[in-house]
């Protein structure tokens, strides 16, 4: 039975953003504390409040769980936090229902006879082990592949890094922030030689403009959203600049709003230079002092006018010169940067082009200039700094020997046990191994490929290929699921203990607060039962692997990260109880943490202690050493130029439309849990297909009539939106898969889908490898009129 929660603090879906607390320039923004409670429950009637912080975005909100009677019945926001000061956004006032979902697996399940069936842990785990050791001593260690997620722990990431790889010694463990925030790192490593980023969320507080570029920071970091529409309704408001195909919340709010042609980030980006170079609107002095390359960033923008800017991206050269002026005129401007640029065509050449612009005006490492390269998911930042993504723990280099010499030391294994002769295995690249049948066993963690990866119909045939074994760990039965071998039942947030860290460095501590349902257990667990039963050693014949909970752990990976851009070894399971989260680096010289990277200049690039020797933006060719150390001798900030190329996806007369997909307030991506929640299940049930005005009657089309959007991959089916988005453009959100359908599972071959992914193409990023989301060429039919035609 579902129980209808009384929200205490109003309507939330009506009314997602709350009531308004203005503050002015550098104030401190003011608390107001967010709470939803079970109907029937009275705040004085929880019987415990268990510390936590949201897992549905990477804002990294702090709340406390309620518990009753050993279930959750509801949540309250932290008012000591210095991230959200109390507030909660929808999904988090709404969503810890999901925990208690009927459909939860409670039990291992393993495939016999072509069916699923319930078995105990010792059989499920005794399948796995056999199946890599075998595959171990057949094939070798890089039979095996490791997708993991940008959602479990920093616990849990840094134990799936050892196994994988000093104890199998595989090169293919990579996480789905390949395809959220590999593009940050990527653009964060190529301007400042590492990872970490360099803004804070209290630049909000202090800035004269904030620009967002292909951020919906409304919809999806939403409670940053509500503080600056606070800034926006106090005394000294800031200007805003919104770089969006669509009038987004933030769009409607913005001082100017540029909706340039899709992927053609880079083309605008060079015209805003153009313009700010050509007013001496730079900061010469930090140029000269921090940063290498600005000669060759102004023969680049030289000839990028806003009139050829205007041509390539479709909106008025004056525009783009007002925009010009916000960003170049501004004493402390704040940027940040998400999908609409990293899963766009030339997605790290057009996010370095807003480093570069903060670097060629000097605003970087004071209150209120910053750059935010934003996360998506809430633990992207452990993925990435914990070696579960295509990188080595604590940002090290895997092109320099003694930055693997060390990680080695710290692993008390020889150098030759960690892979590092050829770049790690992206995930794009995994899944293509897969298909090869070079990778023969693919275990799966939190993320669910099935619906979120590129050309669905290519992704389950893989999935489904014989002679691929396949382990998914997860809450439910999703989708990708349906094609495991092995499914093994996780807990997950609420019902274990880890750390996380959200997009400016905020570490928080997510406490368990309830059993899990059934045999459920922690990934950790199930990492640490994994890592005992295949006997990982180190180098003397001690346990790879000699931790046994989460604080172990922790305490295991600060040992990692001393002297490390990310160093945690200030902080302790201890300290993170107290009233906020704390930003990384903390160490004995930053107790309390570190707000800014980069306050006077940047210290992680210079080329022995790099995590990267950079790529060419266009190619993605690594440059390699010598190159690197001959440009940036000293370590400084890269100024890094790169042209404008034009998308391969582009409208012809077949597919005459431009395609772009994202995100709803209301949904957590593939909806496992914010769709079993009738409140954000109502809000939005269905998938849909948005419009322009203009697009829509020039077709005859009308608001509900069921459409048909076709690429070259597949075909997908919804209801139409009229809105306002830039005509020539659709927009379908990418929450719908098909747990929730009459069928359950996916539309035969040549049947249209829902899933937004039916219809996008297997093209990534040369230098991040992220792939394209936002630019598909597509075309639109009509299947079926609406209903009832709505009045107008
Ligand atoms: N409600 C909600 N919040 C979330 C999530 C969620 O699923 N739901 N997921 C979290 C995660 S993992 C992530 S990664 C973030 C993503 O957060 P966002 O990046 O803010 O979300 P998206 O909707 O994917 O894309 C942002 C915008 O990019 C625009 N866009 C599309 N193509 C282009 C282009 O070519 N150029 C430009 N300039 N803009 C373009 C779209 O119109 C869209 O409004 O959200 C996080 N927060
Ligand atoms: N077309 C299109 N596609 C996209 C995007 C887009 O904008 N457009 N965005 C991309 C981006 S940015 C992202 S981040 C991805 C997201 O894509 P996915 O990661 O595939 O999406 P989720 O639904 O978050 O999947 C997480 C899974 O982990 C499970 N889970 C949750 N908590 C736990 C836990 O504690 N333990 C375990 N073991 N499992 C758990 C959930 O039930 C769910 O099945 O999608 C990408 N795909
Ligand atoms: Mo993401």
């Amino acid at each position: 039975m579902r129980r209808t929660p009384a929200n205490v603090c109003g309507d939330r879906i009506a009314d997602p953003w709350g009531n308004r607390t203005p503050y002015g320039q550098g104030g401190q923004w003011p608390v107001r504390t967010d709470t939803c409670l079970a109907a029937g429950v009275a705040e004085d009637e929880v019987e415990a409040w268990v510390q936590a912080a949201s897992l549905l975005h990477s804002d990294g909100d702090a709340m406390d769980i309620a518990v009753r009677d050993g279930r959750i019945v509801g949540v309250r926001g932290r008012a000591g936090d210095r991230v959200n000061r109390g507030r909660l956004e929808p999904k988090d006032l709404y969503a810890w229902q999901a925990n208690g979902s009927a459909d939860r697996l409670t039990r291992p399940l393993v495939r016999d006879g072509g069916r699923l069936v319930e078995c105990d842990w010792t059989a499920a785990m005794d399948r796995i082990v056999t199946g890599s050791r075998e595959l171990i001593a057949s094939e070798g260690p890089e039979a095996v592949a490791f997708y993991t997620s940008g959602q479990l722990f920093l616990e849990e990431y840094y134990t799936l890094a050892v196994l994988a790889r000093a104890g199998i010694g595989t090169p293919h463990l990579d996480g789905n922030t390949r395809l959220c925030t590999a593009t940050a790192a990527e653009a964060l490593k190529e301007s400042f030689g590492s990872d970490g980023q360099p803004g804070s969320y209290e630049d909000i507080d202090h800035a004269d403009a904030i620009a967002l570029f292909g951020h919906n920071i409304a919809e999806t970091q939403v409670v940053q959203w509500m503080r600056i529409l606070d800034r926006i309704d106090g005394p000294q408001p800031p200007h805003l600049l919104c770089v969006d195909p669509r009038l987004t919340p933030v769009a409607r709010r913005a001082t100017v709003h540029l909706a340039p042609r899709l992927g053609t980030n880079v083309a605008l980006l060079n015209a805003l230079m153009h313009e700010i170079i050509r007013h001496g609107w730079t900061d010469p002095a930090y140029v000269a002092r921090h940063t290498v390359g600005f000669d060759a960033l102004r023969e680049q923008v030289k000839p990028c006018t806003p009139r050829w800017a205007a041509e390539i991206c479709d909106v008025p050269a004056a525009a783009i010169g007002e925009a010009a002026e916000l960003l170049g005129t501004a004493d402390r401007l704040l940027s940040t940067v998400l999908q609409g640029f990293y899963q766009a065509n030339q997605a790290t050449a057009a996010a370095v082009q807003v480093n570069n612009l903060h670097l060629i005006r000097g605003m970087l490492g004071r209150p209120g200039a910053g750059v935010l390269q934003m996360n998506g998911q809430p633990t992207a930042e452990n993925t990435r700094e914990c070696g579960a993504d295509g990188d080595l723990p604590g940002f090290r280099n895997w092109q320099n020997e003694d930055h693997v010499a060390d990680l080695a030391r710290v692993w008390n294994v020889e150098p030759s046990a960690i892979p590092h002769d050829a770049p790690p295995t992206h995930a794009m690249k995994i899944f293509q191994l897969a298909e090869e049948g070079a990778v023969r066993m693919l275990w799966i963690s939190a993320t669910n490929p099935a619906v979120s990866l590129p050309e669905l119909a290519r992704i389950r045939s893989i999935l489904s290929r014989e002679g691929l074994f396949t382990v998914v760990q997860d809450l439910y039965l999703t989708e990708t699921a349906q094609f495991a071998d092995v499914v093994l039942p996780a807990a997950t947030w609420g019902e274990k203990t880890g750390t996380f860290t959200n997009a400016d460095r905020t570490v928080h501590l997510c406490e368990k607060a309830v059993d899990p349902p059934g045999e459920a257990r922690p990934d950790l667990d199930i990492f640490l039962d994994y890592a005992a039963r295949m006997g990982f050693e180190d180098k003397d014949g001690g346990p790879l692997v000699h931790w046994s909970g989460p604080e172990e752990a922790f305490e295991a990976w600060k040992l990692c990260s001393v002297g490390r851009p990310c160093d945690y070894t200030g902080l302790s399971y201890g300290k993170l109880r107290g009233p906020s989260g704390i930003q990384w680096p903390c160490t004995d010289q930053a107790p309390d943490g570190t707000a800014r990277l980069y306050g006077d200049g940047v210290d992680w690039a210079h080329p022995d202690r790099c995590e990267t020797y950079g790529k060419d933006l266009v190619t993605g060719e690594p440059l390699g050493e010598e190159r690197y150390r001959s440009m940036n001798p000293d370590g400084k900030a890269l100024i890094r130029p790169a042209p404008y190329v034009a998308p391969q996806e582009w409208p012809d007369e077949n597919h005459p439309f431009h395609l772009t997909t994202g995100r709803t307030l209301y949904h957590f991506h593939t909806r496992t849990k914010t769709g079993r929640v009738p409140q954000l299940a109502d809000a939005a049930p269905d998938v849909w297909v948005e419009i322009a005005a203009s697009d829509a009657a020039h077709l005859g089309l009308a608001e509900g009539d069921l459409v048909e959007v076709t690429t070259r991959c597949g075909a997908l089916r919804g209801r139409l939106r009229i809105t306002s988005l830039r005509p020539g453009v659709l927009f379908v959100p990418f929450h719908y898969g098909y747990w929730d359908t009459p069928a359950g599972s996916a539309p035969v071959p040549g049947e249209a889908g829902r899933a937004a992914n039916e219809l996008i193409a297997t093209l990534w990023d040369p230098v991040s490898k992220q792939p394209q989301f936002k630019t598909a060429a597509a075309a639109l039919s009509l299947v079926e009129r609406a209903a009832a035609r709505p009045d107008h």
